[in-house]
């Protein structure tokens, strides 16, 4: 317990030293869970993931489907709203900037803001710029290994601070679990923790955690 405690400390401390702990947070060794609402299931049969709003063409991907999208993996430093951060955390999955490159997805000039839309009628709205860069996945594994249900599983996005890169980085929250909808949007539109006064913004270095404080 007591090594334990130490190890947490000294990582923290090397974390501070190098730059990587942005102002009120802590190191946990842990990955805590957080949402509202319940864990919903998954149904590989009757999930899709649908793709609308400032687009050229709509898409809507089965599970199946969406497998086959390309693959990245990337490592990445999540910080949470409600003080945690965790370091040099590994994904993989699917990068939306990818998937324009390619042609999956053409959106219209006027998109300007992504809404992600999850089960139970959860969501979370990012800027472009912010869903295209790397430190945005739409995720299905953690570690080597599939999401587990309480983080999201089969899909979610992700976003994170990734070592040495100048990428605007977000609270988690900006990350929306069980994802099933990607809506383009030509004005934006506050997702489910902004409504409830969480900053818009959510830059983790100007600490911008909450709307009004
Ligand atoms: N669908 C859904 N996604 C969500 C949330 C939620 O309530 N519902 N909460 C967000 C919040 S507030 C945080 S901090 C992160 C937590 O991710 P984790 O549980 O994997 O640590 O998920 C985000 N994504
Ligand atoms: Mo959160």
């Amino acid at each position: 317990m007591l090594n334990k405690l130490f190890g947490r400390r000294d990582d923290e401390d090397e974390k501070r030293q190098s730059g990587r702990l942005p102002p009120g947070q802590s190191l946990t060794q842990r990955f805590p869970v957080l949402h509202y609402g319940p864990v919903p299931s998954f149904n590989p049969q009757t999930w899709s993931l649908r793709v609308f709003g400032e687009v050229e063409q709509e898409v809507t991907w089965t599970w199946e489907q969406f497998n086959q999208l390309p693959r990245t993996q990337i490592t990445m430093d999540l910080h949470c709203v409600t003080r945690w951060s965790k370091f040099d955390t590994a994904w993989e999955g699917v990068a939306l900037a990818t998937l324009i490159a390619e042609g999956f997805i053409k959106p219209k000039p006027s998109a300007r803001y992504l809404l992600q839309h999850c089960e139970n009628d959860f969501t979370v709205n990012i800027p472009i710029e912010v869903a295209l860069a790397p430190n945005f996945l739409l995720a299905t594994h953690y570690d080597g290994q599939p999401l587990s249900p309480d983080h999201g599983y089969p899909l979610r996005g992700v976003i994170g601070h990734i070592v040495g890169s100048e990428h605007k980085t977000p609270y988690l929250w900006k990350g929306g679990k069980w994802l099933r909808g990607l809506e383009f949007m030509a004005q934006d539109r506050l997702g489910f923790w902004e409504q409830a006064g969480y900053h818009n913004e959510a830059d983790v270095w100007k600490e911008e955690r909450f709307a009004y404080d």
